[in-house]
């Protein structure tokens, strides 16, 4: 079953997440169809890429497909868990990757539209970082997105409550780079696509690699390393994992005692 759309005009890609029934939820199989995607938009040399859901849609997407996530015992979020795939593939995409967004963008999802390298929303976007929600413990390499796209204290903000952050809050914050009206979003984020798409192609792609390599230059010793994967352990490990994902799965309110 096809759960994304994708089309290109040979200069700009679309990739159109079309999952309504799980709120386009990042399962791995929708993930494996944008990474394939993406691939074959790098074979034909795209020069700037939308990532976007069908038009008008409540909620951009549900984030990660939470029923997948081990119960317990596994590091949910390891370097081969989809999402990882998808922010890489986003991050190392040779050419300009734009998220268009409206309505709400949840945990794993957040992550992805914070890799894209140019975000426009329409004013029913939402951005909410939830694994304190679920009792999951998010992974380093998911925070440093963050942290690059939002200032510390926002990100803690995010991160300890959950909240969603609000468009107009969003812009304000420096989080994405345009928030136009809905009836504009379309033709705003194209028509940058399409300016972007007549630049060198070798210039952007060669900055766009400076910078991602830029935005990872933050050392961190082996030791803190295994420390924090320790520490993450202990989480994944707990009774609060568990009853977080129990609790989406019987749809009612997680009750956590920290153990
Ligand atoms: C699987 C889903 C999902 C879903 N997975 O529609 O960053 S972390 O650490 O938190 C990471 C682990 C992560 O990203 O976790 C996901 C975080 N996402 C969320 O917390 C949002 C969870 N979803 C919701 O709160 C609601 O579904 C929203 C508000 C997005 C939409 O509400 P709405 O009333 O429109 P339903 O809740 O009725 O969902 C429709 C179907 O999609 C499934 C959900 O279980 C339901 O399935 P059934 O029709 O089979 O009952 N669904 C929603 N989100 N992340 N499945």
């Amino acid at each position: 079953m096809a759960l994304i759309k994708a089309a290109h005009d040979g200069v700009v890609g679309t990739v159109t997440l079309d999952y309504p029934e799980k709120r386009n939820a990042l399962s791995r199989e929708l993930i494996g169809e944008v990474c394939a995607a993406l691939a074959e938009f790098r074979e034909a040399r795209l020069r700037a890429v939308v990532l976007r859901a069908a038009p008008g849609v409540k909620v951009w997407s549900a984030g990660y497909d939470i029923v997948a996530l081990p119960e317990t015992h596994r590091d949910p979020l390891g370097w081969d868990d989809p999402v990882r795939h998808l922010v890489r593939a986003v991050a190392e995409f040779p050419a300009p990757m734009l998220a268009m967004v409206e309505g709400g963008v949840w945990g794993g999802a957040c992550e992805v539209v914070l890799a894209c390298d140019v975000i426009v929303i329409a004013p029913s976007a939402t951005f909410a970082i939830t694994p304190a929600k679920l009792g999951v413990p998010y992974n380093v390499s998911g925070l440093l997105t963050f942290l690059n796209a939002a200032p510390a204290r926002i990100v803690r903000e995010m991160a300890f409550s959950a909240k969603p952050v609000d468009a107009t809050r969003a812009e304000r914050l420096g989080m994405i780079n345009h928030l136009v009206p809905a009836g504009e979003l379309e033709s705003f984020t194209y028509g940058l696509a399409k300016a972007i798409a007549e630049n060198s192609p070798l210039a952007v792609s060669v900055m766009k690699e400076q910078l991602r390599i830029l935005e990872g230059a933050h050392a961190i010793s082996p030791e803190d390393f295994e420390r924090l994967q320790g520490l993450r352990r202990i989480v994944y490990d707990s009774a609060d994992y568990t009853e977080g994902l129990r609790a989406f799965k019987e749809k009612r309110k997680p009750q956590f005692s920290g153990r």
